[in-house]
């Protein structure tokens, strides 16, 4: 049973913190020839993109660079969706001219507020119509995991299941900070099972005879990543949003899909990753709670198979995730932890925020200032180019968190 599986994921991870292990980071000033970067055109040029390769290569796998023929359909608009709030649009973003791959793009837009407005953009884990019970969301026919959650049945997401992860989503407190709110359904790209495969977007991108990928090729949340960055493609093309204010966020191994995909599309304005952990923020050298050989194999569809060679090698792989987060420099990054949530080691979240510094003081901006985390509910950063907090409380995101990502894009993206 779920209870099993999870006691023995515990019995098996390390919790204790005398036992991190010495470890040296990879230098992240140093190009793989040797060479001291100390310029932001040494940094864009050389360091960079070496970096922003091996994330690729070893860790995520490769995005293919095969540009698909788009076309995006507006399948609804109401102006007057949440008791006159806001404006809501569902639109399909068809991947083939068969139409037999798509995702649905949910917005919700404030009609409050000027336009065009900043807007959060993130994966959801169960369908569109789980963010709120609005009973205009179309619901996913799509598999979707075995979550629990009122309306799933048999991995089918039914009318009960609407509004089923809503305390994760405050649409109605985002909307009054005038911000839009984008969200698809991250089983659109590819379900979230060993094997899917065959249903995921992989096949669009496969050359003549090929069924799986090969080594260095996406994982699942390598296709996660492009789906942010196709959502952004509509965005860019909607005259309600501020395409220069759209923050990519994810919970947990949505949050690693957020990083992977701002690391990787410089249009993402902002970064939020919440409780994304092993293979997302946290430095994977501490071995600390969730470790590569564990992640693996819990979810060998996630990541590129190369990764794998790193199992048990945490000090053999080339990068560390300090490295993921200095690649979205100049532009701010935050990061949320929850104290109960050490699976994903918060300490770990909060460092790799804090050694990606060096990149934006090439830049002239403000970080984090000291390698020892705050303690709980003390966010810090709050007006720096790097923001952090640790909740009270287990793996989740809640309204805590959005206040705080929201306070955040203020200093950002309302700052006169
Ligand atoms: C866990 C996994 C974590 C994290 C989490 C989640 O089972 O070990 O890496 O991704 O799931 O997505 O909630």
């Amino acid at each position: 049973s779920v209870f099993f599986i999870a006691q023995s994921l515990l019995a098996l991870a390390q919790y204790d913190e005398s036992k991190v292990p010495p470890y040296t980071l990879p230098e992240l000033m140093v190009t793989q020839a040797g060479k001291k970067v100390r310029t932001v055109k040494e940094w864009e040029a050389q360091r960079r993109p070496e970096i922003l390769a091996l994330f690729a290569e070893q860790v995520y796998g490769k995005t293919p660079t095969k540009k698909l023929r788009i076309h995006f359909e507006t399948v609804s608009t109401d102006r007057q969706a949440l008791n006159s709030l806001a404006t809501r649009k569902q639109i399909r973003a068809y991947f083939t001219d068969d139409r037999q791959h798509y995702m649905d793009i949910l917005l919700y837009t404030p009609n409050a507020a000027q336009k065009p407005v900043p807007v959060f953009l993130g994966l959801n884990f169960s369908g569109n119509q789980s963010i709120h019970a609005d009973p205009g969301i179309l619901i996913t026919k799509r598999w979707v995991p075995d979550w629990k959650d009122p309306g799933l049945i048999n991995n089918q997401a039914t009318e009960a299941n609407r509004g089923a992860r809503a305390r994760r989503w405050p649409v109605e407190e985002i909307l009054a900070r005038g911000y839009g709110l984008a969200t698809v359904y991250y089983g659109d790209l590819q379900p979230d099972r060993a094997d899917s495969f065959d249903e995921s977007i992989h096949s669009l991108f496969y050359n003549k005879g090929q069924t799986v990928p090969s080594p260095d090729e996406w994982g699942a949340i390598g296709t996660w990543a492009w789906g942010l960055s196709r959502a952004m493609d509509y965005l860019e093309t909607d005259q309600d949003v501020d395409k220069k204010r759209v923050a990519v966020m994810g919970h947990s191994r949505l949050g690693k899909a957020a990083l992977w995909a701002g690391a990787q599309d410089p249009r993402f304005a902002l970064v939020i990753s919440n409780d994304s952990g092993e293979g997302g923020a946290a430095i994977t050298r501490r071995q600390y709670g969730e470790q590569i050989k564990r992640i693996n194999t819990s979810f060998p569809h996630w990541f590129a198979g190369n990764y794998k060679q790193y199992n048990d090698r945490e000090n053999d792989l080339p990068v560390d995730f300090h490295e993921l987060i200095a690649i979205m420099a100049p532009r701010p990054v935050y990061v949320a932890s929850a104290s109960e949530d050490q699976w994903s080691d918060p300490k770990g979240e909060y460092l790799s925020l804090y050694h990606a510094g060096p990149v934006y003081a090439l830049y002239g901006r403000s970080t984090l200032t000291t390698p020892i985390p705050p303690e709980v509910e003390v966010p810090v950063g709050q007006k720096t180019w790097t923001g952090y907090h640790m909740r009270n409380g287990k793996h989740d995101i809640l309204l805590y968190d959005w206040d705080k990502f929201m306070n955040f894009a203020d200093f950002h993206f309302k700052r006169k």
